[in-house]
C-alpha cells in the first residue's frame, strides 16, 4: 500500500516527505496505523550522522501511539482496532532475558532490529522498488508501519494518542527510571540533572514516589520554571555558582543528623560523561544510587576514582526506564488518564508529517519540551 512517511536519505540531511510503499504484515506482524508520534533526541543522533550503527534510507520515529489495522498468521494478542503503543524495547516473554525478570531488555528481535529489519530479515518499506530500512523496530514517522507482535503494547481506547504517544519513549523513560531502575522509596532526596524531556518526567517520577527534596540541576535558566511545574523543590544553575557544583549539591541535601551529605538518588538526564560524574559523586557515601538515562556521543567514556564506588555508591543505567513495555506501558496510560501523572504540559508544539523537519529544529534551538507530529 501507499504511505506517507518521512524519510531519513542520508546523513546530516533533513527528512524528505515522499509517499513510500508498505507491505502487509507476515506471520506475527501487525500493520499499524500511525496517529502521533513525537521526536526525540535519538531520531536527531541517527539523523545526524553521529549514530555509527545509523542506517540509511530509513523511515525513523520510536515514540508513537496508533491503531492495529491489520494482524498477520500467529497474531493473539492484538487485533483489528485495538490502541497500541509501539515498543522500542519489546517484551516476548519467552528469552532468556525476558524470563530472568532481571531486565526489560528482551533479545528475542534483537539483531534484526538493530539491522533496520524485520525479524525474518526483511523490510516492509520500499520506495521505487528499492528497501528503505526500519528504525528501532517502530518507524513512526509513517502513517502506517508495521511491528512484530511483541513490539505492541495495547492500550485502552478512552487515550488520547496525540498526549500518550510519548509514553512511547520520555515519559515511560524519566518515571521508570525513577520506579523501576533506582526504586526511589517515600521521603528520600535526588538530585535531576537536565530538566528536559527526560529530566522533568523523573521529577514526576519522583513526586509520585514520595520523594521529599527533588533538586534540578541545569544550565538553562528557564529550566526553573519547568521543573517546579512538576514538583522541583529546589532550582541550581551551575552557572551561576563561584565554586564547585557537587560539593553545593552535597553541602545543600546536609539535614540533621548526618553532615555527610549527598542524595539518595542522582540521575543524569543529559548524555554528558562529566555530568554523569558529577551526578555519581553527589550521592551519598555508603548508598547512594545513581542512574545513567542520558545517551552519550558514540566512543565517550565515564570516569571516577574508585573510592566512589568503594564507599558505597552505586552506578547504575537503564533503558527505556526498565519498563516491561507490553506490562508496563498500559499501566503508564491508566496513571496518565486516572491524573496521577501530566503529560500533556509537556508537549510544546504539535505539527502535521508535512513540518517535521521544524520539529528537530526546535529541539536543537533547545525550545521545545517535546514535538508531536500529528497525522
Ligand atoms: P533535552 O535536550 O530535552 O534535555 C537536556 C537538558 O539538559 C536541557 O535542558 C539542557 O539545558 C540540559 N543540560 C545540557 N548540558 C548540561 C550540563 N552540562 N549541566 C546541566 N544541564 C545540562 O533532552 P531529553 O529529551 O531530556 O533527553 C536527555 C537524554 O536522555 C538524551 O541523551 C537522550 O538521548 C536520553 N534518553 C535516554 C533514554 C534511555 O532509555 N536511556 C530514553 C530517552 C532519552
Ligand atoms: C530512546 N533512546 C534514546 C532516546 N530515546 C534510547 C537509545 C538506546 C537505548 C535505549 C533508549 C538502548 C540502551 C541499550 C540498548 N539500547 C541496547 C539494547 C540491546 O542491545 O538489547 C538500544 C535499543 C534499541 C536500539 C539500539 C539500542 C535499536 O533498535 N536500534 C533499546
Ligand atoms: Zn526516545
Amino acid at each position: 500500500m501507499d504511505v506517507r512517511a518521512a524519510i531519513a536519505t542520508e546523513a546530516g540531511k533533513p527528512l524528505e516527505i515522499a509517499t513510500v510503499q508498505l507491505e502487509g504484515p507476515r506471520a506475527f506482524e501487525v500493520l499499524v496505523e500511525t496517529k502521533a508520534t513525537g521526536i526525540c533526541h535519538t531520531d536527531e543522533f541517527t539523523l545526524s550522522g553521529a549514530d555509527p550503527e545509523g542506517l540509511f534510507p530509513a523511515i525513523l520515529g520510536h515514540e508513537g501511539a496508533g491503531v492495529v489495522v491489520e494482524v498477520g498468521d500467529g497474531v493473539t494478542s492484538v487485533k483489528p482496532g485495538d490502541h497500541v503503543i509501539p515498543l522500542y524495547t519489546p517484551e516476548c516473554r519467552q528469552c532468556p532475558s525476558c524470563l530472568s525478570r532481571k531486565t526489560n531488555l528482551c533479545t528475542a528481535i534483537r539483531a534484526t532490529q538493530g539491522q533496520g529489519l524485520m525479524p525474518d530479515g526483511t523490510s516492509r518499506f520500499s520506495l521505487d522498488g528499492k528497501p528503505l530500512h526500519h528504525y528501532m523496530g517502530c518507524s513512526t514517522f509513517a502513517n502506517f508501519t508495521v511491528l512484530p507482535e511483541i513490539a505492541l503494547a495495547k492500550i485502552r481506547e478512552d487515550a488520547p494518542f496525540d498526549k500518550v504517544c510519548y509514553i512511547g519513549c520520555g515519559v515511560t523513560t524519566g518515571i521508570g527510571a525513577v520506579i523501576n531502575t533506582a526504586g526511589v522509596e517515600a521521603g528520600a532526596k535526588a538530585i535531576v540533572f537536565g530538566l528536559g524531556g527526560i529530566g522533568l518526567n523523573v521529577i514526576q517520577g519522583l513526586r509520585l514516589a514520595g520523594a521529599d527534596m527533588i533538586i534540578g540541576v541545569d544550565l538553562n535558566p528557564t529550566k526553573k520554571e519547568w521543573g517546579e511545574r512538576f514538583g522541583l523543590t529546589h532550582f541550581v544553575n551551575p552557572a551561576d555558582l563561584e565554586g564547585e557544583l557537587v560539593p553545593y549539591l552535597v553541602d545543600m541535601t546536609k539535614k540533621g543528623a548526618d553532615q555527610i551529605g549527598g542524595a539518595d538518588y542522582t540521575f543524569d538526564c543529559t548524555g554528558n560523561v562529566s555530568v554523569m560524574r558529577d551526578a555519581l559523586e553527589s550521592s551519598h557515601r555508603g548508598w547512594g544510587v545513581s542512574v545513567i538515562i542520558g545517551v552519550a556521543p558514540s566512543g565517550a567514556e565515564i570516569a571516577t576514582r574508585p573510592f566512589q564506588l568503594v564507599t558505597g555508591r552505586v552506578w547504575k543505567g537503564t533503558a527505556f526506564g526498565g519498563a516491561r513495555g507490553r506490562t508496563d506501558v498500559p499501566k503508564i496510560v491508566d496513571w496518565y488518564m486516572d491524573g496521577k501523572i501530566e503529560i500533556d504540559p509537556m508537549i510544546t508544539h504539535t505539527m502535521p508529517l508535512q513540518d517535521i523537519n521544524t520539529g528537530f529544529d526546535l529541539m536543537h534551538a533547545g525550545e521545545s519540551i517535546r514535538s508531536v507530529v500529528l497525522y
